[in-house]
């Protein structure tokens, strides 16, 4: 077998409707060829995302019934504490309701404009997050990671040569911290290894910078370290993990990926004087400190979602799972970004639509055709979300890597939907020549891929109407 079985039991279930081509047709016509605009009873797969999406188990839900809503002092709250400390070992636990307000909260704190923050590749909140302040978001990963063929084992590594280069461009004191983003989502869901992160924190020893991580999926960074990384085969999970944090200064968290909860997310760090100002303008905005924007009851479930996902059975499965779907695309001759990633497989939109020039969207004219013939949604990296203006020239600059981000949500789908995808996705790639390119019509300013509409260049075909 070359794949676990689901280490669980379904207990309850939620019906998926069936929709036909033609219906799921206008729909996209309705939502200007944009897949966040479509409803999501419409969809039968939905790999949009794997954020919030995750099912809890038994005991999460146990747990929601023990939510404790006092507005201070939750006993959440101080198990939730008690959890991120003995996983990640930072002083200070500040609860958020998601990830990108961990991330507003502290770059509006440390970041002055005209600094830098530089990252593996900054996903596109954190990269907002930064820019809003003024600052620069510096992509620094090793160069391997553009290359969609190479299988090098931790293709999220910081290249460390760029980094000291940075530093002395730019200067320790404009640099308040430098982030590593585990799994590194932007670039395919790769890890990053313990040996990278030793030495990354060693160069910044010598500079006295801040190492903070974007630790979203930081469980599933900590198996393939397991997996891959010598000496670490027998240590346990938790210990890996520890070890891991024991190297930066605090992390912001989205626990809608690794925590397993469907909202929710912290900031953790050591630094007293930040975590004070951080928490003053947490009470501002989100809520006091024992809850951060959350109910005790999402804070319960939080904390449980932390401890389960370290289990080894657990985690077996769900890189199993996703490697599962890449095995049988690539076998097919399918182009997927190598080696397939932690929470999705990515579709190579270059390879696959060959006759669609980037500046004509091929990785969201790649999901539009995905959901349109088989229900499937999928979310375009690509142009669309991180193709950027030429302030001076006002031309489109394309993103290296153009992607269609196949997002598992955990433990929700079981192999055979898993299997279905893959036939759906080797019957597309075989018609593939009959796909044509998109034309935005619409754009906002920031974070242009929610609200973005399109018109498609040629008179759409609908290419295999799934029958009611
Ligand atoms: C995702 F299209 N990710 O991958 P929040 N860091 C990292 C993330 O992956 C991440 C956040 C911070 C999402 C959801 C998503 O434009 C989009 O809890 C490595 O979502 O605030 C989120 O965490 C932010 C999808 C977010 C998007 C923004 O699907």
């Amino acid at each position: 077998m070359n794949f676990p079985s689901e280490p669980f039991k379904i207990k309850v279930v939620e019906p998926i409707r069936r929709t036909t081509g033609h219906e799921r047709d206008r729909l996209l016509r309705d939502a200007g060829y944009n897949l966040f605009q479509v409803p999501a009873d419409s969809v039968s797969i939905d790999l949009l995302t794997d954020s919030g999406t995750s099912a809890m188990s038994d005991r999460q839900w146990a747990g929601m019934m023990l939510g404790d809503e006092s507005y201070a002092g939750s006993k959440n709250y101080y198990h939730l504490e008690e959890t991120v400390r003995s996983i990640f070992g930072y002083k200070h636990v500040i609860p958020t309701h998601q990830g990108r307000m961990a991330e507003n909260l502290l770059f509006s704190t440390i970041i002055e404009p005209g600094m830098c923050v530089p990252n593996n590749i900054h996903f596109d909140t954190t990269r907002a997050n930064v820019e809003h302040q003024h600052a620069e978001a510096l992509d620094l990963v090793i160069k391997e990671a553009y290359d969609p063929h190479c299988d090098f084992p931790f293709k999220g590594n910081m290249d460390l040569d760029r980094l000291e280069a940075t530093i002395h461009r730019v200067g320790r004191k404009r640099i308040p911290l430098v982030m590593i983003t585990i799994t590194n989502n932007s670039g395919g869901g790769q890890p990053v290894s313990m040996e990278n992160i030793r030495q990354t924190r060693a160069l910044l020893n010598r500079y006295r910078i801040p190492l903070f991580f974007d630790a979203c999926r930081f469980a599933e960074n900590c198996f393939f370290i397991k997996e891959r990384e010598p000496g670490y085969a027998n240590i346990p999970m938790l210990t890996i993990a520890r070890e891991l944090f024991s190297h930066g200064d605090g992390c912001t968290m989205s626990a809608k990926k690794d925590g397993l909860v469907n909202i929710g997310g912290f900031l953790s760090l050591n630094d007293d004087l930040w975590a004070q100002e951080i928490t003053n303008m947490l009470i501002l905005v989100e809520g006091f400190s024992t809850y951060g924007g959350l109910a005790g009851r999402d804070l319960e479930a939080m904390a449980r979602g932390l401890e389960e996902v370290l289990e080894e059975d657990y985690l077996r499965f769900r890189i199993g799972q996703v490697r599962y779907l890449g095995e049988l695309l690539d076998q097919s001759g399918v182009p997927i970004l190598k080696p397939i990633g932690g929470h999705a497989v990515y579709l190579n939109a270059k390879d696959f639509l060959p006759h669609i020039p980037q500046s004509e969207f091929p990785g969201q004219a790649l999901a539009v055709a995905l959901y349109r013939d088989y229900g499937i949604r999928g979310v375009e990296i690509g142009t669309l979300m991180f193709g950027k203006k030429d302030q001076t020239t006002g031309e489109t600059l394309h993103p290296e890597l153009e992607m269609v981000r196949l997002a598992i949500p955990r433990r929700v789908y079981t192999n055979m939907q898993i299997t279905y995808v893959a036939e759906s996705i080797i019957e597309l790639y075989r018609k593939r020549e009959l796909i044509h390119g998109l034309a935005l019509t619409y754009e906002a300013p920031i974070l242009r891929h929610f609200t973005a509409r399109f018109i498609e260049l040629h008179e759409p075909s609908l290419l295999h109407p799934m029958t009611a």
